[in-house]
């Protein structure tokens, strides 16, 4: 387990660089969808947003909620992604929305970086993030 520090920046960088952003994306899509049916369903986007800590980082949610207050939520972000409404969220409403979520995320953190606890298996973007970025400064150095 480790420290990571971000802020807005660190998080627009990462979005901005698509192919680093787009295998990212790509492959958490890959392996959220569990039944391997190419779209992710409403179970399966909630894992997600359990695996991602989106809710926490995002809509700075208490977990800790009652699980039909939880379930409601998940709903709703679950509705965000599912553009077209057909129950089912596809690779390219998944990407679209991703990067929705990860740009507001930067726009909340601004300059203000924070500090956040991350296992070592860690897979949230925000460790991606945080990563591309540390490999970035290794590289200029
Ligand atoms: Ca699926
Ligand atoms: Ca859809």
């Amino acid at each position: 387990m480790g420290v990571i520090i971000i802020d807005g920046s660190t998080v627009r960088a990462f979005v901005n660089d698509e192919t680093q952003f787009k295998t990212s994306v790509d492959g958490q899509f890959d392996s959220l969808d569990v039944n391997n049916d190419g779209v992710l369903s409403r179970s399966e986007m909630r894992k997600a947003f359990e695996s991602m800590r989106l809710l926490e980082a995002h809509f700075g949610v208490d977990t800790a909620l009652p699980p039909e207050e939880l379930t409601r939520l998940y709903d709703s972000v679950f509705l965000s992604f599912d553009e077209d409404q057909n129950g089912t969220v596809d690779l390219e409403e998944f990407r679209s929305e991703m990067k929705k979520i990860m740009l507001a995320i930067a726009d909340g953190l601004g300059s203000s970086p924070i500090q956040m606890a991350v296992e070592d298996d860690d897979q949230s973007f925000l460790k991606k993030a945080a990563d591309l970025e540390a490999a970035k400064i290794s590289e200029s150095s």
